[in-house]
């Protein structure tokens, strides 16, 4: 939030606030299954959340051993963008791949 002096025709200054709103983020969550292979995992990883390959094995190594792990923070059309990738990619695949986001 910041305030902004602005002089209008009248000659007398007056104060605009201008708001500034900070989108809501969303966690892009990766769910462990038994049948999808490790090595998949981090491919998708690798593709659609742009990580290194050592980004990548961490977090399907978190996800196989907790149950879950977080992919990325997005705003929330882009998390939703992200979502559908991993759906689209693990269906064409024929892997039960799911993956979620929730409110950061
Ligand atoms: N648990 C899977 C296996 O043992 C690997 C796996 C990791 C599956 C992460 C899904 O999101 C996942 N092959």
């Amino acid at each position: 939030m910041s305030e902004e002096n602005k002089t209008i025709s009248t000659g007398i200054a007056t104060k605009e606030k201008i708001e500034v709103q900070k989108p809501k983020l969303y966690k892009v969550i990766l769910l462990n299954d038994d049948y999808t292979p490790m090595e998949y995992v981090v491919k998708l990883l690798r593709i659609i959340f742009k990580k290194s390959e050592d980004e990548a094995v961490n977090i399907m190594l978190m996800v196989h051993k907790k149950g879950s792990g977080i992919c990325g923070i997005f705003t929330k059309e882009v998390a939703e963008t992200k979502v559908q990738a991993v759906l689209k990619m693990a269906q064409s695949d024929q892997h039960p791949l799911k993956c979620i986001m929730e409110l950061d």
